[in-house]
């Protein structure tokens, strides 16, 4: 008996699934989750004292990897100096200027305490703005557990195969339209029949959620254009890809300026924090300058703002996400090589450090493409490639990511476990 499996006994005597979020439970690649007792730069050591090379870097914030000495030197000064106040302070507003100097498309924007309240709050905004109720979101894409996005849902919901979820009203989830990703004319269509009553586009711009999904080069100008043309709003929910996929985010990389964006994970710098932000004439609808009510109780707290803000200056190093990328590039690319050799069709992507690998012979462009990929193959490598010390997202529809703390020599150490773990798995 370890004492994570001991760990977990109890913790689901008190917590539903002996977790905090699903996708931690492993039930998608079966055995018990590791319980952690610290972590590292690319490191989490487990209770019995395993270590893991970590590409889930807590699902994303993390990309300076687990307590980077900046980050936690900047936490304690920031916290005795008390941690909220429940009024302004500077650190709120550094973050802000921070974050606009990197996305110019976000003017004005407001701090909340996880993506989820980012996305909910962009929503309930574009909904105030248009006066319109319906929203359209993409299958397979996850912008967090607010109710209307629980349809058609990705991340944790696609994990465990949910319907998409009991406790969402049908009058609520029938405000959600969903198309395939990739298909701008699916989404099209749906403004021509619903014209005049959509309000937002939401999207994920690379999919994180449903694995990883890259857009096609004429999909987001085609929402872009085609939210001009009926007067909706274009939303872009970078709290997976926001300065994770490029400085500015992916609203940089794809050079395609989105109404309004959210953001959450790296921004925190792994604290809780999540932010919406867009056009000024937008925000201002929000209180107290307009009548869009937001509050937040522990929004903005100078510990969280001092996190984000220590890891937003440490991206800004010259080379940074050049190097992030370069690491992944050769990851992946190991992890091709072992593929074919082992006469295995894998199908890889990335954005900057932002990665993901299916078993199919590909394209997948899309949630339908993506679940019809061999899942069970990915559980059985998932599972040997843990047994090598090395943690990758325990699901077939989540991302993974490599930190700046991932070294050359862990990179190389872990394309030849995920070589071995692929011989293991494709016999068995
Ligand atoms: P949170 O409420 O979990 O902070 O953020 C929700 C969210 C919104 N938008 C996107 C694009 C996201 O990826 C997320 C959260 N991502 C998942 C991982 N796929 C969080 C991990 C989890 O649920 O445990």
């Amino acid at each position: 008996m370890t004492r994570s499996s001991e760990l977990f006994d109890r913790a689901k005597r008190v917590l539903p699934g002996g977790v905090n979020s699903p996708v931690r439970a492993f039930r998608a690649v079966g055995g018990t989750p590791f319980f952690v007792a610290h972590a590292e730069g690319s490191r989490l050591i487990d209770v019995d004292g395993r270590s893991y090379i970590d590409y889930v870097c807590s699902w994303g914030p993390l990309i300076l990897g687990h307590a980077h000495p900046a980050v936690l030197e900047a936490v304690r000064q920031a916290a005795q100096r008390g941690w909220t106040y429940g009024a302004p302070c500077e650190a709120e507003v550094e973050l802000a200027e921070e974050v606009r100097r990197r996305m110019p498309s976000v003017e004005i924007m407001r701090f909340v305490n996880s993506g989820t309240e980012a996305t909910m709050s962009a929503v309930r905004l574009a909904r105030a703005v248009t006066g319109r109720e319906l929203i359209v979101k993409f299958e397979g894409c996850y912008h967090g557990h607010a109710d209307g996005f629980l349809v058609k849902a990705g991340s944790g919901v696609a994990t465990l195969g949910l319907p998409d979820s009991p406790g969402v009203p049908a009058a609520l989830a029938s405000l959600t339209l969903t198309a395939p990703f990739n298909d701008a004319r699916a989404v099209a269509d749906l403004f021509r029949e619903h014209a005049g009553r959509i309000a937002a586009i939401i999207v994920e711009p690379y999919v994180g959620n449903a694995g990883f999904i890259s857009p096609d080069s004429d999909f987001h100008p085609a929402l872009r254009d085609v939210c001009d043309q009926y007067g909706a709003l274009l939303i872009f929910d970078e709290v997976m890809t926001g300065f994770r996929v490029a400085a500015g985010g992916a609203q940089e990389r794809l050079a395609v300026a989105p109404d309004l964006t959210t953001l959450g994970k790296i921004v925190g710098g792994g604290f809780p924090v999540g932010a919406y932000g867009g056009r000024a004439d937008l925000m201002k609808r929000i209180a107290p300058d307009g009548p869009v009510y937001q509050a937040g109780t522990l929004s903005g707290n100078p510990v969280a703002m001092a996190a984000g803000l220590a890891t937003l200056r440490e991206t800004n190093r010259p080379g940074f996400y050049e190097s992030l990328e370069q690491k992944t590039t050769r990851l992946l690319a190991g992890l091709e090589r072992a593929a074919q050799r082992h006469g295995v069709a894998i199908t890889a992507g990335h954005a900057g450090s932002m990665w993901g690998v299916y078993f199919t012979a590909g394209p997948v462009r899309n949630y339908a493409d993506a679940k019809r990929t061999d899942t069970a193959l990915f559980a059985r490598w998932h599972k040997a490639v843990l047994a090598r010390d090395v943690f990758l997202a325990p699901s077939a529809f989540e991302a993974g990511f490599v930190s700046s703390a991932h070294s050359d020599a862990e990179i190389d150490f872990t394309i030849e476990q995920l070589d071995a773990a692929l011989a293991e798995a494709r016999a068995r």
